[in-house]
């Protein structure tokens, strides 16, 4: 499967450019437990400018990143409202309830995208025998709806309204800079009003390893300590740090290249019988789409497809999921649109 030559199961199985190698091997370092990594405080400064915030905490993951930041924001038997079909209800190991205790309550959005509308419906009123909402986490793109942006506005009045309630807010941003270059606005614009935010320098910034929290600086240190308590608290840091710096620097402005491809993508699949789906829902660089009238399982379809060359991976029985990311490109996408046809009408 590794030897693969067009791997579309994610904007996470990028390889490190050799420029971020060479940043890896020589950048300075310290121990970062002790907060005395440069490269890492530089990162972390750097992610903090970008967002417009105070402080940045550099932590191994995704949801690490997630789970960090719901224990600095919700109490064991609160709730968490999330978005039923979002990552961190599906795909962090319930963590959230494993280590968090607190209690997730599902709201379906509209492609993944919830509203104030939708949300206020779900929180509990204020009597001390009800569990209590204590955060809202949304996630922009959403994953697995197909990489759907929130506009501006609907993440903007669900904050708002959301502390007018006393729930705080939080951003699954792991890929924001997709939303970004969807929007054509600046990530600091669009997530300003949230209380924390993660997103992540693995995905399609191409980083090998990590994530980032952005906050006030209170937050953030606090964010500090539940790291350490997770075992997050890592050491000489500065050479993963020295690729995430290239990755926040020069990622965000190839991911319209990213786009284009999965537009492209979509656009050939689409054309192919059998296959369910609409190329103008497709915003960024994540594409999912149906075989049920083809009669083919995701999966029976995909090992198929595996064989020939080009990887994907399930979403469920029916459909798939196949990411763009800087390590395909155009013919790449065309020459698995063109597999794709020929699996399906052998
Ligand atoms: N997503 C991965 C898989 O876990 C599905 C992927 O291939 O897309 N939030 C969102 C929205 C994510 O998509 C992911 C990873 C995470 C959080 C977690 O990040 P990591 O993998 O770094 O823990």
């Amino acid at each position: 499967m590794a030897n693969a030559s067009i791997d579309l199961r994610s904007d996470t199985v990028t390889k490190p450019s050799a420029e971020m190698r060479r940043a890896m091997a020589e950048a300075e370092v310290g121990d970062d437990v002790f907060i005395e990594d440069p490269t890492i405080n530089k990162l972390q400064e750097r992610a903090a400018e970008i967002f417009g915030r105070e402080a940045g905490l550099f932590v191994p993951s995704g949801s690490m990143g997630n789970l960090t930041c719901i224990l600095a924001q919700a109490r064991q038997g609160q709730e968490v409202i999330c978005e039923e079909s979002g990552h961190v209800y599906n795909y962090e190991m319930a963590s959230m309830s494993a280590i968090a205790g607190v209690l997730p309550r599902l709201v379906v959005g509209e492609d993944g995208i919830l509203s104030w509308q939708s949300i206020s419906k779900a929180i509990r009123p204020k009597i001390y025998y009800r569990p209590q909402t204590a955060l809202i986490a949304l996630e922009n793109t959403h994953n697995m709806a197909g990489g759907t942006v929130y506009p501006t506005e609907v993440a903007e009045e669900i904050c708002d309204r959301a502390h007018e309630a006393g729930i705080r807010v939080h951003l699954d941003g792991a890929r924001i800079f997709n939303a970004a270059t969807y929007l054509g606005e600046k990530v600091a614009d669009m997530t300003k009003k949230f209380d924390s935010i993660q997103f992540c320098l693995s995905k399609g910034l191409g980083a090998p390893v990590g994530s980032m929290i952005v906050g006030t600086r209170e937050f953030i240190e606090r964010c500090r300590s539940i790291r350490k308590m997770l075992g997050g608290g890592m050491r000489q840091a500065g050479v993963l740090a020295a690729a995430g710096l290239i990755a926040l620097e020069k990622g965000p402005k190839r991911l319209q290249i990213d786009h284009d491809n999965a537009k492209l993508l979509a656009t050939r699949l689409a054309a192919v019988p059998g296959v369910t789906l609409n190329p103008a829902q497709v915003q960024t660089n994540i594409v999912i789409f149906n075989l049920k009238t083809s009669g083919w399982s995701s999966s029976d379809f995909l090992q198929t497809l595996a064989k020939r060359g080009v990887l994907g991976i399930p979403v469920d029985n029916e459909r798939v999921r196949m990411v763009t990311h800087l390590d395909v490109d155009r013919n790449d996408v065309e020459k698995a649109s063109a597999v794709v046809q020929e699996v399906l009408h052998r």
